[in-house]
């Protein structure tokens, strides 16, 4: 029994040590494209939800509610992307993302909080509280990009 909590132990403290080494080595262009291809993904998943929104696309209760499942995941993904270390990278986030990094993390907050609530209504089925939920998780994400990527 002691010798089984033992080799756990072992066991935990050699997987933190990996983990932390494999931190350590991730190159910074690669968490650029990491935080990059989370972001995409959430582009992919909310746009329907977004057309839907805006009459373009038909609503589709469960369509949101999965969609909405994907995105609770991906809203947690590309923050730890944002290390100092990637500051000089070729990317489209403005220095604000550092300088003021409460703000920025607080708009990280805003989102999930946002996905989070759609995530909830969205079982629901109903279209109009699905909808409000949807136009808030849409400004969370313009909220970020107003203030912390390159207008393009
Ligand atoms: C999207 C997408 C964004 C957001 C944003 C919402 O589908 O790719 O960046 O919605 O336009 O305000």
């Amino acid at each position: 029994m002691k010798r089984k909590l033992v080799a756990a132990a072992v066991a935990l403290a050699l997987g933190a040590g990996v983990a932390a080494t494999a931190r350590a080595q991730v190159k910074p262009e690669v968490l650029v494209k990491q935080r990059q291809s989370a972001l995409t993904l959430l582009g992919k998943y909310f746009g329907p939800l977004g057309g839907m929104l805006k009459g373009a696309v038909p609503f589709d209760a469960a369509v949101v509610a999965r969609n909405a499942g994907y995105l609770e995941v991906l809203a947690k993904m590309p923050w730890d992307g944002f290390a100092e270390g990637t500051k000089g990278e070729k990317s489209h986030a403005l220095p604000a993302v550092w300088s003021d990094a409460a703000k920025f993390k607080q708009a990280q907050d805003h989102l999930q909080t946002a996905v989070a609530s759609l995530v909830t209504v969205s079982k629901g089925g109903d279209e109009a509280k699905t909808k409000a939920a949807i136009g808030d998780v849409g400004k969370a994400c313009g909220g970020c990009h107003d203030n912390f990527r390159e207008k393009r």
